[in-house]
């Protein structure tokens, strides 16, 4: 059994990537220990601040994720400000700023970047995306943040009504993560 750090505080994503890695006999350990989250245009830069800040605090091998939602018909809004948003307005407040907005409007993109460091000095990024639409309502169940309002293309349900097993299969976090899954195997 192999050990990796993952770096978050949101137990959503731990769980997601848990479900992912156990099976291949990847134990992954929460680590919420908060890192600078630098204002920055990009995911990566996040990500890559992230990980050189804490190479020095963290003496194994630790994976970080940012996740931002890109809204066409807010060109791109909230974008890398997700998280603020999410805690700012919410979901009702998205909702509300979309009020009148067709369904060919309201295409968005989930970015998923997930930086994997070491002590040695190594950085590895990894990105996965999930194109799909901003629904109407909020709608299911399970899931976390914005799952409740967001439903992939060719799909009829949000992702917090499926499963974690089903989100991973086609989410942003799951595409980037089949990527680090054939970064550590080799
Ligand atoms: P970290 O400690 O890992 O940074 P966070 O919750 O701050 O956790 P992000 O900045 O990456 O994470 O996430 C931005 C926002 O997007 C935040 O409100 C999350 O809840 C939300 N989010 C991230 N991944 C999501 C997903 O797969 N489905 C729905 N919402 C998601």
């Amino acid at each position: 059994m192999r050990t990796i750090y993952f770096i978050t505080s949101n137990n959503g994503k731990l769980h997601e990537v848990q479900t992912r890695l156990s099976p291949l006999d990847i134990d992954v350990v929460q680590k919420n220990i908060g890192y600078p989250e630098i204002q920055a245009k990009s995911l990566e830069e996040v990500a890559t601040y992230g990980i050189e800040q804490l190479r020095y605090r963290v003496d194994h091998p630790f994976i970080l994720e940012d996740t931002g939602i890109f809204i066409d018909a807010l060109k791109g809004f909230p974008g890398v400000y997700a998280a603020y948003v999410y805690q700012t307005i919410g979901l009702d407040g998205l909702l509300h700023l979309l009020d009148g907005i067709s369904s060919e409007k309201r295409r968005a993109i989930f970015r998923s970047v997930f930086g994997y460091g070491d002590p040695e000095g190594s950085t590895h990024l990894f990105i996965g995306e999930c194109e799909g639409m901003i629904g109407f309502e909020k709608k299911g169940t399970k899931g976390f943040g914005y799952d409740p309002i967001f439903i992939p293309e060719g799909k009829k349900h949000t992702f917090a009504d499926m499963t974690t097993e089903e989100k991973n299969t086609q989410s942003h976090r799951g595409r980037a993560l089949e990527k680090l899954i054939s970064f550590l195997s080799e």
